[in-house]
This record gives C-alpha cells, sequence and structure tokens, in this order.
C-alpha cells in the first residue's frame, strides 16, 4: 500500500481514471476515492480531525454530487471544483486513512481543461460592465449586480428561500411598515452610532451574521468578511458550514478582533462538545445555537438548478431507490444536525462553556420567555433570511411582541444588558437597522447583502458596503435626531401597523429588479 509521505507525478495519478481506480487531486494531495462512487461516504463536519469512533461511519450514503461529478476529475486535480462546496476537511475526515495515497507534485500536473460554455464567456462579459464601485449607492446595488455576475449555481443558493418565498420578501417589506417621528433641533453636530453587543465593542448596532458555503462567491471565501469586519470594528458571526475552516478564520483575524460562533449542533454531542469548547478556547465571545433548521427548508430556485445541471438519467434515479440529490450540496451537508435537539439541552450547553448563550432563530414571545427563564443570554428573532419555513413572520415583527410580552411577563426593558434581543433577515439600509435598535433590539445581522458585496467586486465590495452603512448611519442619525444609539428610542418609531401584512408604500422597482419571477416546472429540451 503506497504511504502518505510518497510524492507521485501528475502522470502516474492520472492513470488512475475510472471506476475501477479513482484517484483525484485536492490541494496537492493525492486520494483514492473509488469506494466514494459506490456509498461510503457521509460527511461530517467537525473543526477536528475525528476521533475513532466518529470517523468513516459509511453509511452507505453515495457522494451527494453523484458519482458522476468524481469521474469528471478522475486522476486530475478536483481542488477548484471541491473548494466552495466541501468543509475543508471533507476528504480526510470521510476516507479512511489508507486512502490518502499521499501528496503530488503539482508542477507535473496537466491543468484541467475549462471549458468555456457560452453562458460563462456571457457572464464575463457582464463581469466586465460591472460599473465601478463608486456608482454602488447602496447594500441592494450589490445585490442586482451580483445576480448578474454570480456563476448562476452560486446565485441559486444564496438568493434562493423556501417554498414561495413569500417570508424572505416580507423580511424587508416588514421594515417598510415602520415610520419615523424624528425630533429636531438636538445639536446634532457629533452622532455616535457604536454600541456594545454582549458587552463586546462594536462600530455600528449590526453584525456580519452566518452564512453557509461563502467560497461560492469568492476563493477567499468568509475571510472576506474577518478582514473587513476588523477594518471597520464590527463583529462576525463564524458559521459552522463556512466553506473556510474555523481555524483559518480564526487566524487571519486582526489580534484581539471580536468574534462569534453560530453552532449547528451535531446529533453526536461529543462532535458539538469539542466544537464548543475549542471555539471558545480559541476566544470566541457569543454562542449562536441555531434552533430554525431541525431540517433544512425546501429551497426550489436552489433545486431546479441542480435538475438543469444534472443529466436526464442521474435525475430519474432519484425516487427509485437511487439517492435523491435534487437538494444538492446543502441538504447532504445539513444531515449531521440534530432534530431531536430540545430546551432540555440547554442545562447541558450551560455545562460546556461559559461564553454567552443565544438562541438563533426565535419566531415567537413564548419561545423568548423560555430562554429568558432558562437563564440564556439572548435569542435572534430570525426566519433564517427567509430560507426555512416559508409564512414565518419577519423578526422586526416578532421583536414588537416579545418586547412587549416580556415587559409584562417579567418586567423587562429594552435593549436589556442580561438579555439580549437581535433581529435579522432583510436588512438593508442603516434606517432598518435603527428601527430594530428603538424597537429594542441591541443589534441586528445582515447576510446577504454583504456576501453580494465580496461576490461582485471581492474585498473591495465588502468594504464599500460597511462603510456606505457607516455613512448612512452618520446622516440618518442627525436627520432622526439621535446623537448616539441610546437616544434611538421607541417614542421615534410608529410601528403600529408592523401586524398587518401588507405593504402600503409605492410599488417597490428595486424589488423588482433583484427577486425573480418563481419558475414553474419546465419541459426538458429533448
Ligand atoms: O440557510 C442555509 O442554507 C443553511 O443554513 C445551511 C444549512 C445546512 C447546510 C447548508 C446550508
Amino acid at each position: 500500500m503506497a504511504s502518505s509521505d510518497r510524492t507521485y507525478s501528475g502522470k502516474e495519478v492520472a492513470l488512475h481514471n475510472s471506476r475501477e481506480s479513482c484517484w483525484i487531486i485536492v490541494h496537492g494531495k493525492v486520494y483514492d476515492v473509488t469506494d466514494f462512487l459506490d456509498g461510503e461516504y457521509t460527511i461530517m463536519w467537525s473543526t477536528r480531525r475525528p476521533t475513532a469512533e466518529t470517523d468513516y461511519t459509511g453509511r452507505g450514503v453515495d457522494h451527494p454530487g453523484g458519482s458522476k461529478i468524481i469521474l469528471k476529475y478522475a486522476g486530475k486535480d478536483a481542488t477548484m471544483e471541491y473548494d466552495p462546496i466541501h468543509p475543508p476537511d471533507a476528504i480526510t475526515t470521510n476516507l479512511k486513512p489508507e486512502k490518502h495515497l499521499g501528496s503530488v507534485d503539482l508542477a507535473t500536473v496537466e491543468k484541467v481543461e475549462v471549458t468555456i460554455t457560452d453562458e460563462e464567456r456571457a457572464r464575463q462579459e457582464r463581469i466586465a460592465a460591472r460599473p465601478p464601485l463608486s456608482e454602488i449607492l447602496n447594500l441592494h446595488d450589490f445585490e442586482a449586480i451580483a445576480k448578474h455576475t454570480m456563476p448562476e449555481k452560486a446565485w441559486a443558493y444564496y438568493s434562493s428561500a423556501a417554498d414561495d418565498e413569500i417570508t424572505n420578501r416580507e423580511n424587508h417589506a416588514a421594515f417598510h411598515r415602520i415610520w419615523f417621528r424624528p425630533r429636531i433641533l438636538k445639536n446634532v453636530t457629533k452622532v455616535d452610532w457604536s454600541t456594545t453587543i454582549l458587552g463586546q465593542k462594536s462600530s455600528m448596532p449590526l453584525y456580519i451574521t452566518a452564512t453557509a458555503l461563502g467560497k461560492l462567491g469568492h476563493p477567499d471565501g468568509e475571510l472576506n468578511l474577518t478582514r473587513a469586519a476588523a477594518k471597520h470594528g464590527i463583529i462576525q458571526m463564524i458559521p459552522t458550514l463556512a466553506s473556510c475552516s474555523f481555524d483559518e478564520i480564526m487566524d487571519t483575524a486582526a489580534p484581539g478582533q471580536v468574534q462569534f460562533f453560530q453552532l449547528y449542533v451535531n446529533k453526536d454531542r461529543e462532535i458539538t462538545k469539542r466544537i464548543v469548547q475549542h471555539a471558545e478556547q480559541r476566544g470566541i465571545k457569543g454562542l449562536f445555537i441555531t434552533v430554525d433548521a431541525p431540517q433544512l427548508g425546501r429551497r426550489e430556485k436552489d433545486m431546479r438548478q441542480k435538475f438543469e445541471a444534472e443529466d436526464p438519467s442521474e435525475v430519474s434515479r432519484a425516487g427509485q431507490g437511487g439517492v435523491d440529490r435534487s437538494q444538492g450540496a446543502a441538504r447532504a451537508i445539513s444531515s449531521f444536525i440534530d432534530p431531536g435537539l430540545d430546551w432540555s439541552d440547554m442545562a447541558w450547553f450551560k455545562s460546556i462553556t461559559k461564553m454567552p448563550l443565544i438562541l438563533k432563530g426565535v419566531q415567537c414571545w413564548e419561545d423568548a420567555l423560555e430562554a429568558y427563564d432558562l437563564g440564556l443570554n439572548g435569542v435572534v428573532l430570525s426566519n433564517h433570511g427567509g430560507r426555512q419555513l416559508d409564512f414565518a413572520r419577519s423578526g422586526i415583527e416578532v421583536l414588537v411582541e416579545v418586547t412587549s410580552k416580556l415587559r409584562e411577563m417579567r418586567g423587562l426593558s429594552f435593549p436589556n444588558e442580561k438579555f439580549q434581543l437581535f433581529v435579522d433577515g432583510g436588512v438593508r439600509r442603516a434606517t432598518d437597522v435603527m428601527k430594530a435598535i428603538a424597537l429594542g433590539a441591541t443589534a441586528v445581522g445582515v447576510g446577504r447583502p454583504f456576501l453580494y458585496a465580496y461576490s461582485a467586486y471581492g474585498p473591495e465590495g465588502i468594504n464599500q458596503a460597511l462603510q456606505i452603512l457607516h455613512d448612512e448611519f452618520e446622516m440618518n442619525m442627525r436627520l432622526l435626531g439621535a446623537r448616539n444609539i441610546k437616544e434611538v428610542v421607541a417614542e421615534m418609531v410608529d410601528a403600529s401597523n408592523i401586524h398587518l401584512h401588507m405593504v402600503s408604500v409605492p410599488a417597490d422597482n428595486l424589488y423588482e429588479s433583484n427577486y425573480e419571477r418563481l419558475q414553474g416546472a419546465r419541459l426538458r429540451e429533448i
């Protein structure tokens, strides 16, 4: 058997290009993935090498992307295809050590021929036709450019939402039902919109929330966010399902940079414990446990992409005893998430970490109250960007009932140091953030807009997005008559219509250009 310190030539690897013997190269290492072709594959997403008990579970799951895609790279370098959609350690975690064959002399590896399709050529032309960053005026603009310049699959994954995408649209629309009651003559020469979140300084009352698969939009993935967060003094919430490894992100952070961590709870609690304690040991300042995704929602735009990408024989295997690949990588990589998580687990979390514990994905006051009564440190009122339960209400709407009920039932006032409320979903403007702050939130999370910013314009894009938000805060704090975040109070907004699920503002042309028409089923081309 080959030993893992051997170095192969590209030619040797290229000989193993069949179903019988299938080797691939990822990041300069050679792997024998023949077994993955017939169902010895299950993705484990962890920050660490597995222990003997959790390893190589081999539950007979096919490679979620199908064997075809592996065979396409048989004998070749698969790094480019592998990177965005796999956990950094997917191969090492899932493949028995004896299948890690060694290294390859990359100079001898033939470059994978990338056939440029007409579609790709057209996309490159659109990229060349992007307006200069100086013409990008707001967060909607990034979305509009990203939509036309991102690879179609990546756009479909980031932008898709559950079912009829009603909640997805509602998230931003709900902010349209809140209007300002500005104060005048306040001497607003100096305005300061910095704040503290879970006791940590932030230059704005917002944080970068967790989103999966950051490399789909740009090769540096989440590191774009880490660097921009450092530059602008805001906090990044690192996702469990980042394309970059947790440690890579932590190592990229500036000294003293504050980061939170979003946790998907693994069915194997030992793995969860290891991840949580590793995060704490590396200095994470808040643990956000996702509680709204016991199963992944149906994102049909994303699903249709997969159908179109596959050949008819693959599609017809689904539902006939074959693996249903129609929900793609996201469904497959989410299979470790424990739908059995319940309230009784919270005591366990408290026993394994001293980090502040926040539930991410709370959608009614009853659950917020329960979290408070259990001594947790806060909740994120969120519907997961409209990607989970369609017709879940917006976080900003839920905020109004949570503050009111917790005031009534526990005498709490908000914002509250001990039990902090966060909102995410639909935030596109500093005014959206200010509405949430006025209504009692400590801060809001922003996800997709930052993905679009770096997908469309790379690191400068995310930098510009944050600068735009700073500029919007400066102006709108003055116009509202608030000199600091404490002065952004409930009396400054009229949210009396928040529970009316309709929008009475003029038709929003931004919606027309950014949100896509939902597609019905289409005939395949024959
Ligand atoms: O919203 C998501 O896409 C998400 O949270 C997720 C969950 C599991 C796997 C991939 C993405």
